[in-house]
């Protein structure tokens, strides 16, 4: 069994976690500083969100040098002393590694605008669309959209070429099909691994290949195509994850490798996580966190928890004989889940958090805990589009505003789901700027930090924090939580989430109210007679369940 079966990873933002400095934005230092939250919590594995050199046109997912810290957040001496402490705490650090792109102010991509560099062919350069004049709109190769809304093309007049970019104009893509991009990426995460560093998440890894030759696609209301599927998941995608994983030794260091692909499949996520292909260990799939939009992000649709229920039970299933699942609700692209999916009203905001963590953290595969979900934090609660900073959210509303959509609406859609819901800065008290920092914090804090922080969390044996502790040892403690067969049970029912995990004689039932309503004891589950309640979020009474009420049985 591979070490990280039984491991819970902690996910930090570092712009968000914790300021020493006082400049407003957070940093290595402050995540130094509270190690012990960390400890505390008991979990295994701290991914750190990228921490290099960069223009910080994406808040770091735009490299401009691999092997260097970025100024606002420290220095390499600095991550070697947390890498240090993690380490000497029995935790282990994987970095946020962004290969599918680089910033265009990475010396690489500078030499590359010039058409006679040796470089040139490291990123994806075209000429304009035929018979179109160079720079002009509509001259682009092709209609394929950026995820950040506008051409996914971006002339260079120096080169009067254009280069692909997925993400934002300053992130342009690196050729793949070129192998000293590869070889000389390699190089780079070997340099990490003798750094210490235990693991990568592999950002938007299933796009290194893309699909040639690059074409237009179906028309979205601008007239681009924003199916970036139609460019992911090429045809040399496996061959270049077992050509990493061999290069960097991810299965000879038994590194922990996640790699985040949208847009595939159970049949995909299976052949990418099979040990047997030695390509990655597990990957972040996106079907359970699109079930409430329909196509777009911003296009909302209510949850039925039978569709979510599906989903997850697809992953289960689909992965129980080979591959190994993330369980995730929150990162920093997705808005809080106990906002989106819980109800954060003061009467069940504690109890959805907790609930929606024991659901997920009973699931066969690796919990990850996203800064701040452990305290129940919710979401921003921003009104002006001036408030945001994600690059993504606000080139939604200005495009969106062109195409004649009303600003009213498109802010309470933002509001649902910007990807800043996440990342306002971690409330460590109920003081100013929630102990966040003495200065002025990057983002806004949460008008709620005075009674939603870490010390009151911890100071309440009662709260969601202490609730995610003891889910984590339960997972430390029990084969069955770790390696136990899935077996959803109640499919349709639109209000409880239940399932069974065995393993062997161990039998664990779940039973979980997704609702703000008390439910009754629905019939057709296993006998709790005599079995042990594990861990329950409310005094065990009636033959009901109370709302937001979730309990983990051991049966007998
Ligand atoms: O995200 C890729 C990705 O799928 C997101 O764009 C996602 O679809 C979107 O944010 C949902 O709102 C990764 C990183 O996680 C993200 O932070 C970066 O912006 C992006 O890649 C580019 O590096």
């Amino acid at each position: 069994m591979a070490w990280w079966h039984s491991a819970v990873t902690y996910q930090i933002y570092p712009r968000s976690f914790a300021d020493s400095n006082g400049d407003g934005v957070g940093d290595l230092r402050g995540i130094i500083n509270h190690v012990d939250h960390l400890v505390a919590l008991g979990v295994d594995v701290v991914w750190l969100s990228p921490i290099y050199r960069s223009p910080m046109d994406d808040n770091g997912y735009d490299i401009s040098d691999y092997c260097d810290v970025d100024p606002s957040l420290g220095t390499l001496a600095d991550l070697d002393e947390l890498i240090a402490s993690l380490h000497q705490h029995g935790m282990k650090l994987i970095l946020d590694m962004v290969i599918n792109h680089t910033s265009d102010e990475h010396p690489w991509f500078i030499e590359s605008r010039d058409p006679a560099s040796p470089k040139r062919d490291w990123y994806i350069w075209r000429p304009a669309r035929e018979a179109m004049e160079p720079g002009t709109p509509g001259a682009e190769p092709t209609n394929a959209g950026s995820a950040f809304s506008g051409p996914g093309w971006a002339y260079d007049p120096q080169s009067g070429q254009y280069y692909l970019h997925l993400f934002s104009p300053k992130q342009a893509d690196l050729n793949w099909e070129n192998p000293e991009v590869r070889a000389e990426l390699y190089t780079m995460m070997r340099w990490w691994v003798d750094r210490g560093v235990d693991g990568f998440r592999l950002d938007v890894i299933n796009m290194i290949s893309k699909t040639y030759p690059i074409g237009d696609g179906p028309a979205g209301p601008d007239g681009l195509c924003y199916q970036l599927g139609m460019v992911a998941n090429g045809p040399r995608l496996h061959e270049f994850l077992a050509e990493m994983n061999a290069a960097v030794g991810f299965a000879e260091h038994e590194l922990f490798i996640v790699g985040e692909t949208p847009g595939i499949d159970v049949e995909l996520a299976r052949s990418f996580t099979d040990p047997a292909a030695r390509e990655l260990d597990m990957v972040f799939t996106f079907e359970h966190v699109e079930v409430d939009q329909a196509g777009m992000k911003w296009e909302l649709v209510p949850l039925r928890l039978p569709v979510l229920k599906a989903t997850l039970a697809e992953y289960q299933y689909g992965l129980e004989q080979a591959g190994w699942n993330s369980l995730y609700f929150e990162n920093h692209d997705q808005p809080r889940s106990v906002s989106r999916f819980g109800d954060d009203s003061p009467a069940f905001r504690v109890a959805s958090a907790k609930t929606l963590a024991t659901t997920l953290h009973l699931l066969k595969g690796t919990p990850y805990v996203y800064q701040g979900q452990e305290l129940g934090m919710t979401n921003a609660g921003f009104t002006s589009i001036e408030q945001y900073n994600d690059l993504e959210s606000i080139n939604f509303f200005h495009l969106a505003v062109s195409l004649g959509l009303p600003s009213e609406q498109l802010l309470a859609v933002i509001a649902a789901k910007s990807r800043d819901n996440a990342r306002t800065p971690m409330c460590w008290d109920a003081g100013v700027n929630a102990g966040f920092t003495t200065g002025q914090p990057w983002l806004p804090v949460n008008a709620d930090h005075t009674q939603i922080n870490a010390a009151a969390a911890i100071a309440d044996p009662d709260s969601v924090f202490h609730h995610y502790r003891k889910l984590i040892a339960l997972r430390h403690e029990l084969a069955v939580v770790r390696e136990g067969r899935f077996e959803l049970l109640l499919a349709q029912d639109e209000a409880l989430f239940t399932f069974t995990r065995t393993l062997g004689q161990v039998r664990l039932l779940v039973v979980a109210n997704w609702t703000s309503a008390a439910q009754p004891w629905p019939w057709g589950l296993p006998e709790v007679t005599g079995a042990e309640l594990l861990l329950g979020t409310h005094p065990v009474g009636a033959q009901e369940l109370s709302g937001w009420e979730s309990r983990i049985y051991r049966l007998a």
